[in-house]
């Protein structure tokens, strides 16, 4: 039956992929602008149903997506090609934590350069990354495969790359409107196995995307994005997006396998093609991409040595660059040899050691802040950094950790999906230098809702305890200027308050002041690290005769706290920092010089 209140519009692909993602069910979309991906967002932000927002560049663009997507909503990211660099450390690590609700991330590619400062081809990061690539070849196209590619992501827990050409963005088409995509709406879940990629987990999740892009590989030999259309002469075409237009122009009687989902590559489909015509060429803008991946299957194909491997094509550039080899000799029949499917590294065999997992050192006056932030419930986007340890049991305080820098848009994109103030982000301070500061300017120029911890412990100490733009210190360990994080964040004009990270109420109560303020706020908690300082604050006696095990002081993760038969008992370890004193109900624990728990 005709739907009536569908409408033909006549679209720039932009247009039309801003129109797509709305139908699609898309509430987000976070964008960076550049020539040719601008009007997308622009787009989106004046339809009905979608948050849209610029964030001050690709990779704040895309954490804050996660943050969205992770939250249960369908989340649009849009960039050119160069932005796809800029964004590439969240994307190398997204491939493994999958995504919440379907996220899709869209480069415009410039091939011929009409705007841009290097001419990139952006098919090589869906196979980097190892995740889909749909490519539009007109704006209907562009339309429908929003939706295609936020089915695909959700279904194979991917983020999905749509890329789009010069061409497709800003040339017009007409698109009849769909009725709106059905989906099954996703609420968050905390899962630290998945979204934490430490080292214990990221392994397991190496093994999941290798897998899944078998599954993809599957997928494409059977998706309807990917047809072989019959031709008339002994002559095919493999080519995706625009070009496909160009080459079907050219050569319209012409075999063709035309791709909407140029990665992974359908292998057998390109097999079939080679049963229909002996003669096949690849016509595709910039890179080889596929090209290479026909002749890994050992089939001769007519490639870059006829199409130019720069610059824009055409029907005119196709056409002259092909019609000699309509003619040439065929090359002799043969079959493809297609690659066996990976195989995964066998576990590694019991050493019979005990495991001994890292944990936050004892003395660390940071475990104050996850210790404090166990009793609101917040999901805690975390970053990279000794923190990252706050992941681990007992703590088991922080949800998510992607790449140096992404907590802060993560959690700003989070918070707006719900409404609410429903995340905080846990930096440390060389990665609030790093990659912290501009998701900062990002959350307080869309006026997002969050609390920022930074864990100001004075150094680089993951890494070994390098200086850093806040403690000036240089690798030949003398002092240049140091940047104040208060004064940087009160310049930026963010309610910004630094706090003692030794001084546990004062912490605690700083956390839950800001938790209840609307708006963004930062948190500085400041303590030099307990491996800089080494200080012993005093010794921790225990009175055995008020420990009842309730285990409150264990669950602070201290490796300095053992249980023993009848009480806790301190070990050597300890520095005295006395968060085990604060958090013991019972005044079992004191400091020798007399400073006791909360039993008072
Ligand atoms: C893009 C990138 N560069 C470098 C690193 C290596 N690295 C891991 S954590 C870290 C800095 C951690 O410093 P900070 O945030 O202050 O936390 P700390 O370890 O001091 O607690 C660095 C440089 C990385 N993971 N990613």
């Amino acid at each position: 039956m005709v739907n009536t209140t569908q409408r033909t519009l006549f679209l720039m692909g932009n247009e039309a992929i801003g129109y797509g993602a709305v139908r699609a069910g898309a509430e987000f979309a976070a964008a960076y602008p550049g020539t040719p991906s601008t009007e997308i967002l622009e787009t989106a932000a004046g339809l009905e149903g979608i948050h849209a927002e610029w964030c001050v560049n690709e990779k704040v663009a895309l954490e804050t997506a996660v943050g969205a997507s992770r939250a249960g909503l369908r989340s649009l990211v849009t960039m050119k090609h160069v932005g796809l660099n800029v964004a590439a450390d969240p994307l190398l690590t997204l491939t493994e934590t999958g995504v919440g609700a379907g996220l899709v991330i869209v480069s415009a590619d410039d091939p011929g350069m009409s705007s841009s400062q290097n001419e990139q081809d952006s098919r090589h990061y869906a196979k980097f990354a190892k995740i889909p690539m749909l490519e539009p070849a007109d704006s209907q196209e562009a339309y429908d495969f929003v939706a295609e590619a936020f089915a695909l992501s959700e279904e194979f827990d991917t983020p999905v790359l749509l890329r789009s050409t010069t061409k497709l963005s800003h040339g017009r088409g007409q698109v009849l409107e769909r009725d709106p995509v059905a989906f099954e709406k996703r609420a968050y879940e905390k899962d630290i196995a998945k979204h934490m990629m430490v080292p214990q987990w990221a392994r397991l999740r190496t093994r999941f995307i290798i897998q899944r892009l078998e599954r993809l590989r599957e997928r494409a030999e059977e998706s309807p994005l990917n047809t072989l259309e019959p031709g008339t002469i002994d002559f095919g075409i493999i080519a995706s997006g625009v070009v496909y237009q160009y080459a079907r122009e050219a050569f319209p009687e012409a075999w063709f396998l035309k791709l909407g989902m140029s990665f992974p590559l359908p292998y057998h489909k390109v097999a079939e093609l080679y049963e229909k015509v002996s003669r096949v060429a690849v016509v595709e803008e910039l890179d080889p991409f596929v090209e290479e991946q026909v002749r890994m299957l050992g089939l001769p194909v007519i490639g870059k040595e006829a199409i130019p491997a720069d610059g824009e094509l055409d029907q005119d550039i196709v056409f002259a660059a092909l019609e000699p080899y309509l003619t040439s000799p065929a090359p002799q029949r043969r079959s493809p040899v297609f690659p066996p499917a990976p195989r995964l590294s066998d576990p590694k065999p019991e050493s019979g050691l005990p495991v001994r997992p890292p944990v936050l050192c004892p003395g660390c006056r940071h475990r104050s802040v996850f210790t404090a932030l166990k009793r609101h419930k917040l999901a805690a986007m975390g970053d990279i950094g000794c923190y990252m340890l706050g992941a681990d049991p007992p703590l088991l305080a922080l949800d998510s950790s992607l790449c140096m820098g992404a907590s802060v848009g993560m959690m700003a994109g989070f918070n707006e999906a719900l409404g609410r103030k429903a995340a905080v982000a846990v930096l440390g301070d060389s990665t609030f230098f790093h990659s912290g500061i501009t998701p900062l300017i990002s959350a307080s120029y869309n006026q997002a809702e969050g609390l920022v911890l930074i864990l100001d412990n004075r150094t680089t100490a993951m890494t070994g305890h390098q200086g850093n733009p806040g403690s000036g210190i240089k690798p030949d360990m003398t002092e240049g200027p140091a940047i104040d994080l208060q004064e940087l964040c009160d310049g930026l004009r963010v309610r910004c308050t630094t706090v003692d990270a030794k001084d546990y109420p004062a912490l605690e109560a700083a956390i839950k002041t800001e938790v209840q303020t609307p708006g963004l706020g930062v948190l500085i908690a400041r303590a030099p690290c307990a491996l800089l300082t080494r200080e012993k604050s005093g010794e921790v006696l225990v009175d055995e005769g008020r420990c009842n095990l309730c285990g409150l002081c264990l669950d602070i993760g201290c490796p300095a706290i053992a249980p023993t038969a009848n009480a806790v008992s301190i070990l050597d370890s300890c520095t005295g920092c006395g968060l085990c004193i604060e958090v013991c109900k019972r005044g079992a624990l004191s400091l020798a010089d007399g400073v006791s728990g909360g039993a008072s």
